[in-house]
C-alpha cells in the first residue's frame, strides 16, 4: 500500500471505559500502520492475492474484495491481472474507508477497472466471479450470517474460481489459545505497541471481532460445496485459507 499513514497511537493513553472499535475516520488515518503492525504476515497475504489473481482470474470475469478498507488486496490483484475484460469490485460499509480508498486508488496507476461499492457484504450480489477475497473481514460478520454469506459467494463463483479467507483464529483447548494470543502479544510488543495499547485494543475488539477455529472455517467452506480448501499461511493466531470451486 503506498498510502503513507500516521502512526497508530489510538490506544496509547488510558481511555477508562474503552469504546467498541469502529472503522471511523480516526482508524482510517492510521490504518496502514495499524494493520501492518497488528497482523503478522499481512503483506505476505496481500501479495499472495496478486499471485492467485494471475493464476485463477478468468477473462471477462469479476473479482471481489470484500471489506476492502484502503484497497490493498484490490491493488495487488490489479497489478497481476493480465486477462482481458476483468472488473474488480471492492466493497466496504465504512464511508470513511471508501473515501480514503478512492484517493489511494486515484494515486496508483492501474490497468484494471476497480469499482468501489459502499455496502454491507451480506447484501451485495456476487456474479460471474473468478476470485473472491475476504481478508480479515469475515471475523466482523455476525456468526449466524456467515454460512449464508459463504453460500452466496459459492453460488456467484464460476467453476474453477478461487476464494481467499484470511482471519484471526480461535484455538482449542483454551491453554493453546492462550499461548497463541501471548505470542501475538509479543509480536505487537516487538512492533512498538505498549502493553496498555495492546490490552485496550483487545478490549475494544471484544465481542466485535469474533474469531472461530480453523476446523469451523474449513467445515463451513466444504459444506457450501467447494472442491478443496486448505490454509496456505499461518503465523500465531492468524491464518489465510484458499478454497477452489
Ligand atoms: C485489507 N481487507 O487491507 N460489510 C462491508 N464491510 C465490512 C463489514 C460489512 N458487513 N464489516 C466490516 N467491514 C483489508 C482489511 S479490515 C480488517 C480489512 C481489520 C469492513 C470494515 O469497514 C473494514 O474496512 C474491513 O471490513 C475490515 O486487506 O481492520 O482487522
Amino acid at each position: 500500500m503506498n498510502d503513507k499513514s500516521k502512526q497508530d497511537n489510538l490506544f496509547a493513553s488510558p481511555l477508562g471505559d474503552v469504546p467498541r472499535f469502529t472503522f471511523d475516520q480516526a482508524v482510517v488515518d492510521v490504518f496502514p500502520d495499524m494493520i501492518q503492525r497488528s497482523v503478522p504476515g499481512y503483506q505476505t497475504i496481500i501479495n499472495l492475492c496478486g499471485e492467485l489473481a494471475a493464476r485463477y482470474v478468468q477473462p471477462g470475469s469479476n473479482c471481489y474484495d470484500l471489506g476492502c478498507s484502503l484497497g490493498a488486496s484490490s491493488l495487488a490483484i490489479a497489478q497481476q491481472v493480465k486477462q482481458p475484460g476483468v472488473s474488480i469490485v471492492a466493497v466496504d460499509n465504512s464511508a470513511a474507508m471508501l473515501s480514503r480508498c478512492k484517493s489511494v486508488l486515484e494515486k496508483t496507476p492501474s490497468t484494471a477497472v476497480i469499482e468501489l461499492v459502499e455496502a454491507d457484504i451480506c447484501d451485495i450480489e456476487i456474479s460471474n466471479a473468478s476470485l473472491v477475497v475476504m481478508n480479515f473481514t469475515l471475523q466482523f460478520i455476525a456468526i449466524e450470517k456467515r454460512q449464508a454469506l459463504l453460500e452466496k459467494i459459492y453460488a456467484g463463483l464460476n467453476p474453477g474460481g478461487c476464494l481467499v479467507i484470511s482471519e484471526k483464529l480461535l484455538f482449542e483447548p483454551e491453554s493453546l489459545n492462550q499461548l497463541l494470543s501471548e505470542l501475538h502479544h509479543q509480536f505487537k510488543s516487538a512492533q512498538g505497541y505498549s502493553d496498555l495499547e495492546i490490552s485496550q485494543k483487545r478490549d475494544s475488539l471484544e465481542n466485535f471481532l469474533l474469531p472461530e477455529t480453523l476446523e469451523t472455517h474449513i467445515h463451513r467452506i466444504k459444506a457450501c460445496g467447494f472442491n478443496s480448501a486448505s490454509p496456505w499461511f499461518q503465523c500465531f493466531n492468524f491464518a489465510s485459507l484458499v478454497a477452489i470451486k
